[in-house]
């Protein structure tokens, strides 16, 4: 059909994108289809924002459907002027936007005794990055004047799990957003609308959806999410609490499990590299299996606490390799190989895994999981 003979369709209210274009998340119900995660399909993305209708889910007590006028966020606890603010009144505070990558701490768990996930959405699918708008929390907790002996900060969801984690009162005077926007529109509901609190470099689970409530207290709350989960089991029993910090991590996503190169010759290979402590410094990669490391490309602006896009330079001769990346951030803290990690924290699958992801390359170019 010659598309320059005839009149192309109408002006669309809401667009949505080419039905050639098929990439979605991939729903992994967690045995029970009430707690579901959806992976984001990081192998099809390009740049650093994963559009809206991908940003991976994780959902404890599935989406709740939450209408904007009878929202409420109660701020209360250890402050002299307790608040209740509709969304409207959140919308009104001089608005922050920045991009930040949400991450689970659960993202790779099954990775790490051997490669598991066949696809890189399978293996690194639980994190995404978007360009969140919302106000600082800090202005908030101005409003509500903090009183002596404040500590930490209680936060709670409005869905079926309540989901309920305490922050420490630092961070929510430094850089914590009670966001109501992404990517340019109100939040989806699967992130939390109308408002999520949104936790930089954290472990997602702290960056709370549906937020309703933020109670000022002394101490942690000791909550479901950071006692019987999201604490990290230790080589001799014991379980670590309050692990906040994602490490850096870097993976590359083209070529990646399951892709196939139609042959040798000239390839970008093309990853994202993140760190919940600042900014990406610099990405290496291998072709070789480790034995030597090149530089790679950062595509700018390289921001904070942000999914970074890497790239460099691969002629691959046809032979059988392994390909592979590393990143170092702002903090000087490098990504290690997958023995590293077992050997400083044990063979127990974990929360927080992000070691080296290696993919090897057949001799047919088919690419997978090592
Ligand atoms: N209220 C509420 N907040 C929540 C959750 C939830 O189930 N309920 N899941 C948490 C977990 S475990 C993660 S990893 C992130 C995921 O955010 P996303 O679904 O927007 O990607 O939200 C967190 N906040
Ligand atoms: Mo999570």
């Amino acid at each position: 059909m010659d598309t320059t003979k005839q009149q192309g369709g109408p002006a669309t209210a809401h667009g949505a994108r080419s039905p050639a274009e098929t990439s979605a998340r991939l729903v992994d119900p967690l045995g029970d289809p009430r707690s579901t995660q959806s992976l984001t399909p990081l192998q099809d993305l390009h740049g650093i924002i994963t559009p809206s209708g991908l940003h991976f889910e994780r959902h404890h007590a599935g989406v709740p459907q939450i209408k904007p006028e009878a929202h409420r966020l109660l701020l209360h606890g250890l402050v002299n002027d307790a608040k209740i603010f509709t969304v409207e009144d959140i919308k009104r505070f001089p608005a922050t936007t920045k991009n930040y990558f949400i991450e689970c701490s659960g993202n790779g768990y099954r990775e790490w005794n051997g490669p598991i996930g066949q696809s890189v959405q399978e293996t690194h699918g639980l994190t995404s990055c978007s360009e969140w708008t919302g106000v600082p929390l800090k202005h908030l907790l101005g409003e509500a004047h903090i009183a002596p002996g404040a500590a930490w900060v209680v936060a709670e969801g409005a869905d079926g799990a309540a989901m309920t984690r305490s922050v420490p009162l630092d961070k929510c005077l430094d850089d914590v957003l009670v966001a109501y926007a992404q990517n340019g529109e109100m939040l989806r509901p699967e992130q939390g609308y109308p408002l999520r609190l949104l936790v930089p470099g954290w472990e997602g689970n702290i960056s709370v959806k549906w937020l309703r409530r933020l109670k000022v207290v002394d101490r942690p709350y000791q909550t479901r999410e950071e006692t019987s989960k999201y604490t990290d089991l230790m080589p001799d029993g014991s379980a670590k609490q309050f692990t906040f910090v994602m490490h850096a991590k870097s993976v590359i996503t083209y070529p990646s499990g399951k892709h196939k190169l139609p042959g040798p010759g000239f390839y970008e290979i093309r990853g994202l590299a993140w760190s919940g402590r600042g900014r990406i410094t610099r990405v290496e990669v291998s072709t070789d299996d480790g034995a030597s490391w090149q530089e790679c490309r950062l595509q700018g602006p390289v921001l904070d606490k942000c999914h970074t896009r890497f790239s460099c330079d691969w002629r691959w001769q046809g032979k059988a390799t392994i390909i592979q990346s590393r990143c170092t951030d702002e903090s000087g803290y490098r990504q290690s190989t997958r023995t590293e990690l077992q050997a400083a924290q044990g063979k127990l699958p974990s929360y927080h895994y992000n070691a080296i992801q290696r993919w090897r390359i057949d001799a047919s170019g088919e690419a997978s999981n090592v």
